[in-house]
């Protein structure tokens, strides 16, 4: 019911404000700032597009229906008291039907009608641990996604170290399978052919590979320290064929983890490459399926040069290391602001990048847009309400789980 080009709307955390903003991708201007929970953390899309949901730190899910004649907010709920994911029903004839939310506290995770927010189904997480098999009271639930392959959410438990397949068909006889991992289970994505779903353990600094076809772990993998991959970065290497990408925020690597076990059997489920960026402190790394830069931030570094800029890698010739740009100069913030640079994130087309000037909250933030190609500084949204200014998550992308 309204003009707006829905796919390349980017919505945008504004963290310490407790709302998002709607951006348009072509104009980049503002079309609407809504209120949200406190520390607003993630946005994710329904399967159509037409539902955005937005989850705070305060468990409070907003439920933000793109399709009225103005975006608005439709339904609220509190699902907890702590939380940091929420995901919806992705699976053939489940689309829209589902939402999910995982807390920190109380250890559960929630089912809900995916149009109305109505809680359908709480589940706890409480259970034994991966390794020593002990009783753990509290597993938080750490990132959650939607299969492709069956009518499941694949959820994981942080302390316990487990993840949880659930199978959404029948909720009054769940279905749950729990996959050994490891412990401390933080953030993750799929591979690109959204089989896998590969998550970090980040203090037991590996990478959990699990095959949602057959609801089995495939691969437990070493990588560097702390792995922090947002949902990673997957593209396809000169010589290993495709990867799946994490940086770290322990140190400055950045490993490349085969994924595709039919025709490159040999690289499969291992670090088939180990590259060096600008330092540890990484959260986030980004690549598009049409582009050739691979983008790796590094906002928690203690050095302000390497917190305010970004390093870009090309994917054809990796071993030539990476430049870096200034996107903290790029803002032409003058203050003394952190202007910690996070969370690349692309415009539909996949030809813009898009980066959060992260300022406190009583001082200037910015998004800067670069030029995928050219690598070159193609706008900067100003504006007294983006305060403080984290994920961006771009429809289309979140939509279809392109990264
Ligand atoms: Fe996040 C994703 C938890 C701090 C920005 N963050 C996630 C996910 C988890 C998580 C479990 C995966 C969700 C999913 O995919 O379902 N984050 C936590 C924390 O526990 C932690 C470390 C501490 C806290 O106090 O909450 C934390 N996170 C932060 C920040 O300080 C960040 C940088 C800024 C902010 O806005 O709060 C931040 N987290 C993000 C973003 C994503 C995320 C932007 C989604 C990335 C994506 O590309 O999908």
């Amino acid at each position: 019911m309204n003009n707006l080009d829905l796919a390349n709307l980017f919505s945008v955390t504004l963290r310490d404000s407790g709302e998002i903003a709607l951006i348009d991708g072509a104009s980049k201007k503002i079309v609407k700032i809504l209120k949200t929970g406190y520390a607003v953390h993630i946005s994710r899309m329904s399967k159509s597009g037409r539902y955005l949901y937005v989850i705070g730190r305060d468990a409070r899910i907003n439920l933000i229906d793109l399709w009225m004649p103005e975006p608005t907010n439709v339904a609220e709920i509190k699902v907890g008291l702590e939380a940091r994911s929420v995901e919806t029903s992705k699976y053939k004839g489940f689309e829209d039907k589902y939402a999910i939310a995982g807390s920190y506290w109380p250890p559960q995770f929630v089912i809900m009608e995916g149009d109305t927010l109505k809680p359908l189904k709480i589940e706890s997480t409480r259970g034994m641990t991966v390794d020593t098999q002990e009783y753990h009271p509290e597993p938080r639930v750490a990132s959650i996604v939607g299969s492709h392959y069956n009518p499941e959410f694949i959820v994981s438990a942080k302390e316990t170290g487990k993840i949880l397949v659930v199978n959404y068909q029948d909720l009054n006889n769940l279905k749950v399978t729990s996959i050994n991992a490891a412990r401390f289970l933080h953030d993750g994505g799929f591979d690109s052919t959204g089989r896998y779903f590969m998550v970090a353990a980040n203090a037991s600094n590996k990478i959990g590979v699990v095959d949602t076809k057959e609801d089995k772990l495939a691969a437990l993998i070493d990588v560097g320290k702390i792995p922090h991959p947002g949902r990673g970065a997957n593209f396809v290497h000169p010589k290993f064929g495709p990867v799946w990408a994490t940086s770290h925020l322990g140190d400055e690597t950045v490993s490349l983890i085969g994924t595709d076990p039919k025709k490159h059997k040999d690289n499969a489920w291992k670090v088939v490459q180990t590259i060096k960026a600008q330092g540890g402190g990484s959260l986030f790394i980004k690549t598009h399926p049409k582009s050739k830069n691979l983008w790796v931030d590094t906002p928690l570094n203690p050095e302000a040069n390497v917190s305010q800029s970004i390093a870009v890698f090309d994917i054809n010739n990796l071993e030539k290391g990476f430049e870096v740009l200034p996107i903290g100069e790029w803002a032409g913030i003058k203050d003394d602001g952190a202007k910690r640079i996070v969370q690349p994130e692309y415009n539909k087309a996949g030809d813009e990048v898009w980066f959060s000037v992260w300022s406190a909250k009583d001082k200037i933030s910015a998004l800067v847009v670069v030029d995928d190609k050219t690598r070159k500084l193609k706008a900067v949204i100003k504006d007294p309400k983006l305060i403080t200014p984290t994920g961006k998550f771009n429809v289309h992308n979140t939509q279809h789980d392109v990264y």
